[in-house]
């Protein structure tokens, strides 16, 4: 018998087996008597700014980004993490973006499903030039995202110098949803300063619940550290925690969950029960991004949550939105990705490094495809496809146990994951990669044209 709350939590865990850790890789790997660490005296987690929109006389909505040196670092118009950008499903929104880096960078507004002819990630802007993306925000993308560079070979750089700033799409999930509505709405952007994984900028910040149900929207914009989430107890235990929105909108009932992992590039959206006084801890478990029982990180808390007394429960909801549901029948094709790396530290997709100038996959607008991602290296690499959001179909022949719409999909060390692929919207040239931006920029990304 035992009495570890850990151990339970993690018995728990296993059996309900947590579908929002992906793959046997996420199972946990050390297990520790005793309760997190919970720093006192920490700073509120800020509020990051909001990008002030205006309105064009043909009623787009319009935002400025600058990106600039700060002297020790690069920053979107003076801030690091830049500031939110807050659109509606259904807004024409155009983005202004200006380079004033002393290097070529870009703009990539990530997990909003952009036609390949307004994301064009292969567009580098010149210091001192500026360019436009003008797009409808798509119906049923509400949720957490990112913007980021994507000049090939220097993304990691301008990442860790600074360069990365959330959005937020507001949808009818927000209003809909009364639970949703009435829960306390707060955004947490994890980055890294230093050795340190940092949430809105801060080093272990506190967050004071000022409800009985806590949206957290966690996101993860790190240049490639695998996170995994869990919210604690004093004791160890873990408090009630439910998944309500993957990368791309939500999920259609609840899951109540122990921990998510997040892989660089991926978001997740929990609600977290914030109903008893006292102190929890937002932890960073132990995880081996080199399969299991490899070497882990150390666990450290991210953030203290403080549940003052007399909040009033609230339930969280039993329903989202419905989440579409594709029939793997009507893929036209299956298409095997092999990730691998050279013996001399390069990384490659199906044997290759990147070359923007060689078309690696075609494809035809309007058609389903499975994607079969094959990770045959010994490391994690994090499956990132632009302009067309994805549905897990299976991890190693595991069918996943719910529908949710994902941009970024981690593929364990030596695990096979499944992808359904539907190609909409509009046709283009685009990129998918591995979301570890070291590795893309050493070469593991792989260019795809859709035609019409
Ligand atoms: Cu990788």
């Amino acid at each position: 018998m035992t009495t570890d709350p850990r151990l339970l939590r993690r018995r728990a865990f296993l059996t309900a087996a947590g579908a929002a850790v992906a793959g046997a890789a996420a199972l946990p790997v050390l297990l520790r008597a005793g309760g997190p660490d919970l720093p006192t005296d920490r700073p509120e987690l800020p509020d990051l700014p909001e990008i002030p929109l205006t309105t064009d006389a043909d009623g787009v909505r319009v935002a400025r980004l600058v990106a600039e040196s700060t002297g020790t670092g690069l920053a979107y118009n003076g801030t690091s993490p830049g500031p939110l950008l807050r659109v509606r499903e259904g807004d024409t929104v155009r983005v202004e973006f200006t380079n004033t880096v002393d290097a070529p960078s870009s703009l990539h507004l990530h997990g909003l499903p952009l036609t390949p002819e307004v994301d064009q990630p292969l567009h580098h802007v010149s210091p001192g030039e500026s360019h436009t993306q003008e797009f409808p925000v798509a119906e049923g993308c509400a949720g957490t995202h990112w913007y980021h560079p994507h000049a090939h070979g220097d993304v990691e750089r301008q990442l860790l110098a600074g360069l990365a700033g959330p959005i937020v799409v507001e949808g009818p999930l927000d209003r809909e949803v009364p639970a949703l509505a009435a829960a306390d709405d707060r955004l947490v952007m994890f980055t890294r300063a230093g050795r340190d994984v940092v949430a809105n900028g801060v080093d272990q910040p506190r967050i004071t619940a000022r409800s009985g149900l806590t949206r957290l929207r966690l996101l993860n914009s790190t240049a490639g550290d695998h996170l995994l989430l869990g919210c604690l107890r004093e004791d160890g235990s873990a408090v009630p925690t439910h998944l309500v929105t993957t990368d791309v909108g939500p999920v259609e009932h609840p899951r109540e969950v122990e921990e998510v992992l997040l892989a660089p590039g991926e978001r997740a959206e929990v609600l977290v029960e914030t109903v008893e006084a006292g102190r929890l801890a937002l932890v960073r478990l132990p995880y081996s991004v080199y399969g299991p029982g490899g070497e882990t990180n150390e666990e450290r808390t991210l953030a203290v949550v403080e549940v003052p007394a007399g909040h009033a429960p609230m339930p969280p909801p039993d329903r989202l939105l419905p989440v579409e549901e594709l029939d793997p029948a009507d893929a036209v094709r299956t298409r095997q990705v092999v990730f691998g790396a050279t013996p001399d530290g390069s990384f490659t997709i199906d044997g290759r490094i990147f070359d923007m100038d060689r078309v690696d996959a075609e494809a035809r607008l309007d058609t389903l495809e499975i994607w079969e991602v094959v990770n045959e290296h010994g490391s994690d690499h994090p499956f990132h496809l632009h302009s067309y959001p994805v549905q897990v179909l299976d991890r190693d022949g595991v069918p996943e146990p719910y529908r949710a719409w994902r941009d970024t999909v981690n593929v364990p060390a030596g695990s096979t994951v499944r992808l359904l692929v539907p190609f909409r919207h509009g046709a283009g040239r685009t990129v998918y990669h591995c979301h570890i931006l070291n590795h893309e920029d050493l070469g593991m990304m792989g260019v795809l044209e859709v035609t019409g």
